[in-house]
């Protein structure tokens, strides 16, 4: 007891002197299931974030628009890809993180499970969920954990490149007819609180935020974060001349900051229990990808035993 004591208080001043911590170091195991959980948790998000994209692919309005949204969804592709592998440093296994998502056990951003119904959806989750997935993730760069802290170095680059294809998006329909200034005003109107909610419960409310700021896994709240965000966003929706649907938002002189009204925290609890609109779609689309990409896992194992059996072959010969 005294013992673990000790190592835990050796890992808390090895963590505050800024160092990082790597994958064979000692960790106390609330750590690495912390950690487990919320990088398996945003892998799934960046997994199940590609289908509202998805689901524009063949309706973009031109070849340039479908190109940015095609390599778009393929980097969310590649950005589940490194977090489950960052995971698997932490003694994870990917199929059961897998199965744990097909089943709906494990979280995911509750983002994802809205509707994108129209082409303006597009610049909005670009500019506003990828804006917000920034804020957050730009201080997780700095996370404590090694593997976790340089994968989202390049997640990070690659986002800024998403949120400035879905400002750009917003941009050209906010200065085009008044048909096209409405439908970017409408998808505004659809996900600024979803947007805003995807920060996690106010800080009073969420209960791994002091532990995971001690352990430098998170290195800023959630509150702060959502405020940073608000903050940077108001004046480019201005920019363009659109509204933020939140009749108390008012910069404040007194705290250099803009207040803003109540965020409904019950739908933001229902959609993270998988009441949202589309939760279930959204679960029913990854396990039939899941199913029907089975050939392409039995096919790679089949391969890689028939490998190892020529290699085993070439040795003893
Ligand atoms: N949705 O104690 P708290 C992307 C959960 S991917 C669902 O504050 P924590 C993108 C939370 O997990 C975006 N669940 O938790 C992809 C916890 O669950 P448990 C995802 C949420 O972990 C494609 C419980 O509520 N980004 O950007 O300290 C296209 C209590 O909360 C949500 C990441 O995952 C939510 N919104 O803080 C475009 C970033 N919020 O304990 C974009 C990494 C909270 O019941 N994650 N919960 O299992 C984080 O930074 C932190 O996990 C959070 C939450 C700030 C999200």
């Amino acid at each position: 007891m005294g013992e673990t004591h000790s190592l835990e208080e050796r890992f808390q001043a090895y963590v505050d002197a800024e160092n990082k911590i790597e994958p064979k170091d000692w960790m106390p195991e609330k750590y690495r299931k912390t950690l487990i959980r919320q990088i398996s948790q945003h892998a799934h998000s960046e997994v199940v974030g590609m289908l509202p994209e998805a689901n524009w692919i063949t309706r973009a309005p031109s070849l340039r628009s479908k190109l940015i949204l095609l390599a778009k969804v393929q980097d969310e592709a590649g950005h589940g890809l490194y977090l489950y592998s960052a995971a698997e440093t932490l003694g994870a296994d990917r199929q059961d993180l897998v199965e744990d998502l097909l089943s709906g056990k494990a979280k995911y951003s509750s983002i994802f499970n809205y509707p994108t119904i129209s082409w303006a959806d597009m610049g909005a989750v670009g500019w506003l969920v990828d804006g917000a997935a920034i804020a957050n993730q730009v201080m997780l760069c700095r996370t404590s954990y090694g593997p976790y802290s340089r994968a989202m170095v390049r997640i990070c680059k690659e986002e800024s490149f998403h949120q400035r294809q879905g400002y750009e998006t917003m941009m050209k329909l906010a200065s085009g007819t008044p048909e096209q200034k409405a439908m970017a005003q409408d998808a505004l109107n659809r996900w600024w609180w979803p947007s805003i909610m995807m920060f996690g419960p106010r800080d009073e409310d969420s209960p791994n935020s002091a532990q995971s700021m001690k352990w430098k896994i998170k290195r800023k709240s959630n509150d702060e974060l959502r405020q940073e965000f608000i903050d940077k966003t108001v004046p480019q929706a201005e920019f363009i001349g659109l509204t933020i649907p939140d009749p108390d938002l008012k910069w404040n002189e007194e705290t250099g900051h803009y207040d803003f009204g109540e965020i409904n925290w019950d739908e933001f609890y229902q959609v993270i229990k998988g009441n949202g609109p589309c939760n279930k779609q959204r679960l029913d689309a990854r396990n039939k990808a899941h199913d029907e990409g089975a050939w392409v896992r039995e096919a790679a194992n089949a391969y890689a035993e028939k490998e190892a059996k020529r290699r085993k072959e070439g040795t003893a010969a």
